[in-house]
Order: C-alpha cells, then sequence, then structure tokens
C-alpha cells in the first residue's frame, strides 16, 4: 500500500497538556508518526511518497474562512503578547456568554478551542496544513486508480469542527478528504471513524447532510471525551437525518464486543452505497494505550483490517488519527494496513 508522509509534522510539537489537574508532556508527539513511518519501511508496506500541496481552498470546504485565518496568525498574535510558549487557552466562551470574537488573542483563544489539551507552537500552522496536504494527496490517488492508500496524517483531525479546534486536532484531514471526493466525482461518500474518541468535529461538519455518511465506533462519551457528542441517539438532522451512526462502547471493551460494533457500522455503510470510503484510524483502541480504556491486542488490529478489507469494497483512503502506545504504534498499525490490503 502507498503511504504518504511528510516531515512538515515534526513542526507541531508542543510541550505540555493539562489532564487531571496536572501539566504533563504531550502525549500527541512527533515520535507516533516516525514510528509508524519506521515501522511501514521496515514491514515494507510500499512506497512511500511526499505530498502535493494543496492550499487553503479545499480546506475552505469544510472550515470556516475565520478559524483558517485564526490559525494562520494565532502565533504570531500570541508572541507578540506573551513571548515564545506555546498557547492554551485560560478562558472560553460557554453558555452563558456571547459568541463574539475579541480582538485579544486569550480571547480568541477560549473562543475557537474547546480544550486546554492542544497547544499552538510556531509550527502548528504549517503542520496543520502539511496533515491536510497528506490526506488530500492520498484522496487524490484513491480517486484516480481506486487502490488503498495510508495517508500518515499528523496533525490529527477527527475532533476538529467547522470553527472550533481541540483534542490534539487543528484541521479535520479525514473532513477535507471526503469533501474532495464529494468535489471530484464521488456522489456519495462514507466516513468510518474507529479511534478511540468520538470523532465529534467530523460529525458536526457532515450533520445536516446526507451525501456523507459518518459511523463512529468509540468509548461511550458519557465516560469519555469529547464527552459532549457522541451518544447513540445522536442521528442527523434535517436532511442528514439517518445518516449519522454512532456505536459507543463501555470501557474495557475486547474484540468480541468490538467485533460486533464493526460488522453494524460496515453493514450500515454498504446499505448507503458510498462510492469512496474515508477510514478515520485511530490505534488509541489499544489495550496499553496511555489515555484510553479498551482492550484491543495487536492481532486484533490484524482482524480489524481483514473485516474492513472485505466488508468496505469501495475505494478506501486511510488517514491517521490517534493512537499514543508509541512502542506498540507502529505494530498495530502495520497489522490493520496489511491486513486491509490483503484481503480487499
Ligand atoms: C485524536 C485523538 O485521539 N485525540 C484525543 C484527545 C484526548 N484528549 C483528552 C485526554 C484526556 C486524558 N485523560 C486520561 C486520563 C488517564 N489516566
Ligand atoms: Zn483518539
Amino acid at each position: 500500500m502507498l503511504t504518504i508522509y511528510s516531515e512538515d509534522h515534526r513542526l507541531q510539537h508542543g510541550k505540555v497538556e493539562l489532564t487531571g489537574g496536572h501539566f504533563i508532556p504531550v502525549v500527541e508527539k512527533p515520535e507516533r508518526a516516525e514510528t509508524i513511518l519506521a515501522r511501514i519501511k521496515s514491514v515494507g508496506l510500499g512506497e512511500v511518497r511526499a505530498p502535493e500541496r494543496f492550499g487553503t481552498d479545499p480546506i475552505a470546504r469544510v472550515h470556516a474562512p475565520h478559524f483558517i485565518r485564526f490559525l494562520e496568525t494565532a502565533w504570531d498574535e500570541w508572541v507578540a503578547a506573551h513571548g515564545e510558549i506555546d498557547a492554551l487557552p485560560t478562558n472560553w466562551a460557554v453558555r452563558n456568554m456571547r459568541q463574539v470574537v475579541p480582538s485579544s488573542i486569550e480571547g480568541k483563544l477560549g473562543y475557537y478551542a474547546s480544550d486546554c489539551g492542544t497547544p499552538i507552537t510556531a509550527g502548528t500552522w504549517r503542520a496543520a496544513l502539511s496533515s491536510v496536504d497528506v490526506a488530500l494527496t492520498g484522496a487524490k490517488l484513491v480517486a484516480a486508480d481506486g487502490k488503498p492508500v495510508f495517508s500518515l496524517c499528523r496533525p490529527p483531525g477527527h475532533h476538529a469542527s467547522t470553527d472550533v479546534y481541540c483534542g490534539y486536532c487543528f484541521f479535520n484531514n479525514a473532513a477535507v478528504a471526503a469533501q474532495w471526493f464529494r468535489d471530484n466525482g464521488a456522489a456519495r461518500v462514507a466516513v468510518l471513524d474507529i479511534d478511540y474518541h468520538h470523532g465529534n468535529g467530523t460529525q458536526e461538519i457532515f450533520w445536516g447532510r446526507d451525501d456523507v455518511l459518518f459511523v463512529s465506533l468509540h468509548a461511550d462519551p458519557n465516560v469519555e471525551y469529547p464527552y459532549y457528542l457522541g451518544y447513540a441517539e445522536e442521528r442527523g438532522e434535517g436532511a442528514g437525518e439517518g445518516f449519522n451512526l454512532n456505536l459507543p462502547m463501555p470501557f474495557g471493551t475486547t474484540w468480541d464486543r468490538y467485533r460486533e460494533a464493526l460488522d453494524a457500522g460496515l453493514a450500515r455503510i454498504r446499505d448507503y452505497g458510498a462510492d469512496a470510503v474515508v477510514l478515520s484510524f485511530g490505534a488509541d483502541t489499544f489495550q496499553e494505550d496511555p489515555i484510553s480504556q479498551f482492550k484491543l491486542n495487536s492481532d486484533d488490529f490484524t482482524r480489524m483490517g481483514e473485516i474492513l478489507g472485505r466488508g468496505l469494497g469501495v475505494p478506501t483512503l486511510t488517514v491517521m488519527e490517534g493512537g499514543y502506545a508509541v512502542d506498540a504504534l507502529g505494530v498495530n498499525v502495520s497489522n490493520l494496513l496489511q491486513a486491509l490490503e490483503a484481503s480487499a
């Protein structure tokens, strides 16, 4: 399988995130992509190619222009106020406040962010742009010849919504790629999100639409991030009603339970009749993941890949999302990709 990869991901290297009352070293770090790349090379998955540049136009198909401009200028505005230290929000535009965009960078961070774990750094803008380029280059190649492609995106994307960044995500790589498929000949696109966390950003972006089906398998938001979206009763609205499927699962979920949800998600996608599928793939369902509570092992990622390869049956772009157990990350990702390709 062809892999798309850019070294520009290294430009996103935050120092700390706020978790459980502590500032801890960031979990979403450059080593994640490095270890996946090394493993892909050592197992001989296939060619590794650099992305083309697409600019911001395809991003503006799913993100608000004012949000894109904010991300472009946030670092400079922050440095002018605070010097060269990672930008994290300390105030939020919650329910009982007005939804205004203040001119102060402090006010802007709280308007555009929803957590204190997603630092904006000197290289965030360029890294986030290159991550989208990695996804779009993959989409273009999948559309051209129908063969599966792996976009080794970093930073991840599925928590980013129309105009909010959070969950280590800035631009929603999978959503930009899904929209690109729509804009380039696919009548129906499905996004299957198998990251441990609910893909709240992708859900929000396609919530009112029937031309992009969103199916997500994830930890129950009642007890896990992102907490405020991802419940089973969320089915879409207006034209999008019935085109959003959430399959939340409890802490401690093992392969047998996970497999049932995977079968249900694949059945919905087959029934929908997608022309292309974007697989939002997080390996944070792994039993040793430091921030997650599912119990899948490395062999389960092979089983998952086999079921996906057999079950999808349409051109598939795999986009990297989360996965933080760095020692096993390369094995888990290559297990899924090799099985997906072999059984497609
Ligand atoms: C792309 C992606 O996977 N983003 C995940 C964002 C999760 N952010 C919240 C992390 C909270 C971690 N709490 C862990 C407690 C472990 N004892
Ligand atoms: Zn995740």
